[in-house]
This record gives C-alpha cells, sequence and structure tokens, in this order.
C-alpha cells in the first residue's frame, strides 16, 4: 500500500474544503454588507427616525428665529394641506403645548421640525410621525390625518429635567374642511 494515496486524498481535501470555506464567507460577508445597507436605508428614508433635512444652517439659531417659526406655525397651504412649522424648547412644543393644534380630518399635512435649544424628538403617537428635532436644522415629513381623534406629542430624546412633560395634543375634527 502506497503511503501517498491518503496524502494526496487529503490535500485534495483540503483544497476543496478551503474554496468551499472562501465562497460561504463571502457570501456571509456579502449579506452582512447588503444587511447593513438595507437597514439603514430604511431608518434613513422610510422610517424617518432621522431628520429628512431640507437645510442645514451653519448658525443653530437661525431657523427657530425664522418668520415660520413663530405665530401659530400652521400655514394652510391648499383646500385640505397645511404647512406646520413644529419647533421644540425646553419643554414644550408649539404648536401643541398648552394649545392644541387643532385641523379638520382630511387634512395632508407636513411638518417641519427645529429645535430652539437642545436637541428633541418629535413623535406623534399612532402615527408615523418621528423625527428628530435638531438646532439649525429643519427636519419634515408628510402625513395625512384621515380620521377625526386626538394625537398626543411626545418627545422621545431625553433633553432634561423636564423632558417627561414635553407633551403637546392634536386634535383632528370631524368637520371637513371643503
Ligand atoms: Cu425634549
Amino acid at each position: 500500500m502506497s503511503s501517498t494515496s491518503p496524502d494526496a486524498f487529503e490535500d485534495q481535501f483540503h483544497h476543496v474544503a478551503l474554496r468551499h470555506e472562501r465562497i460561504w464567507i463571502f457570501i456571509s460577508v456579502v449579506l452582512i454588507a447588503v444587511l447593513f445597507v438595507v437597514a439603514v436605508w430604511f431608518v434613513v428614508h422610510d422610517y424617518g427616525l432621522v431628520a429628512k433635512t431640507t437645510q442645514f444652517y451653519e448658525n443653530p439659531n437661525t431657523p427657530a428665529n425664522m418668520a415660520d417659526f413663530q405665530g401659530t406655525g400652521v400655514k394652510q397651504t391648499g383646500p385640505n394641506s397645511y404647512d406646520v412649522y413644529e419647533i421644540g424648547r425646553a419643554w414644550s412644543w408649539s404648536p401643541g403645548s398648552g394649545t392644541p393644534l387643532t385641523l379638520p380630518a382630511g387634512s395632508h399635512v407636513t411638518f417641519y421640525v427645529t429645535s430652539g435649544d437642545v436637541i428633541h424628538g418629535f413623535e406623534v403617537q399612532g402615527t408615523s410621525i418621528n423625527l428628530t428635532a435638531i438646532p439649525g436644522v429643519v427636519g419634515h415629513v408628510s402625513y395625512t390625518f384621515d380620521k377625526p381623534g386626538v394625537f398626543q406629542i411626545i418627545c422621545n430624546e431625553y433633553c432634561g429635567a423636564g423632558h417627561q412633560a414635553m407633551i403637546g395634543k392634536i386634535v383632528i375634527t370631524g368637520a371637513k374642511q371643503s
């Protein structure tokens, strides 16, 4: 019995095993990379967890001082559409805290969100509205309020001693505007 035969077999086995291992390492690295990119894509573009920005400002105080963010912050842009300029400050939302933001059912609303001080999280419970309020950045998100109801605004980004009280209300009335 020759002693080279088992060695040759072993060499061949190792060669094939190595090739398979390389292929499977490659496949798993590609899978991880694809899943990572998809996850980041969803977080940024679909889920709205990161501010969808219209603009970054060099001075972090600029958006908070813009005319749009003063006063009621609500602008009607069409029969059933509104722009809402939402500003978070420690520890309230304007509009929404104190006096609720009141709109008719069927309203298509684009929220422009910024912060007047530190980072806050603008979340409207029971909706997909959820973005970060950042000083110097205006984020935006659109949502259609189909049915009447009361929606709670919360701050979902810890922002100091009054964070848990940083709440507001959106009231959607039954009367459809025409
Ligand atoms: Cu806050």
